[in-house]
């Protein structure tokens, strides 16, 4: 069995119910869900828009590949309601996003797929939910806690 760290984002519609009907998807569809996040309310990141996020991160025990996982998150991503995906980092609002960040202590990079999440330590929306659910556990890549990144981070960003 793997552990797998997901970040869930909307700014649609009612986003409580949205990262909730994802969860529920997630567990229905990835695996048991070991820990869940609060939920923040962060500014749109990387775009401009008048809807703010509501984000969270979850840890799940799975024993799909890693590609197994992201084609269920993209399942889930349609059954809740998402057509339009973001492309070469431009942003749209969105009803549910679902994000692999980490998958045990994994290195991929391929086009479809990079492992750890090539983003998330620029992001505060990230890092914040994951933090309350993995602050012992270490970046795989650079082999530190995401507790002592995040207070690197704090210095440069929040
Ligand atoms: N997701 C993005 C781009 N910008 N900003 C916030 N606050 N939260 C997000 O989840 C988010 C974003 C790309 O997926
Ligand atoms: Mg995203
Ligand atoms: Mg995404």
């Amino acid at each position: 069995m793997a552990h797998v760290y997901l970040g869930l984002g909307t700014n649609l519609g009612d986003k409580a119910a949205n990262l909730h009907r994802a969860v529920c998807g997630i567990s229905e569809k990835i695996g048991k869900v070991l820990s869940l996040s609060s939920f923040y309310e962060t500014a749109p990141w990387g775009f401009t828009s008048e809807n703010s996020f509501l984000n969270a991160a979850v840890c799940v025990e799975t024993s799909l590949s890693p590609w197994e996982v992201l084609h269920r998150t993209q399942e889930i991503e349609r059954m809740l309601g998402r057509t339009q995906k973001s492309e070469r980092n431009v942003y749209h609002d969105r009803i549910i996003d679902i994000d692999l960040l980490l998958y045990d202590k994994e290195i991929i990079q391929t086009p479809e797929l990079t492992l750890p999440h090539p983003l998330m330590l620029q992001r505060e929306f990230v890092m914040k939910p994951l933090l309350e659910i993995a602050r012992e556990i270490e970046h795989p890549g650079i082999g530190k806690t995401f507790g002592e990144l995040y207070e690197e981070m704090c210095g440069k960003i929040c």
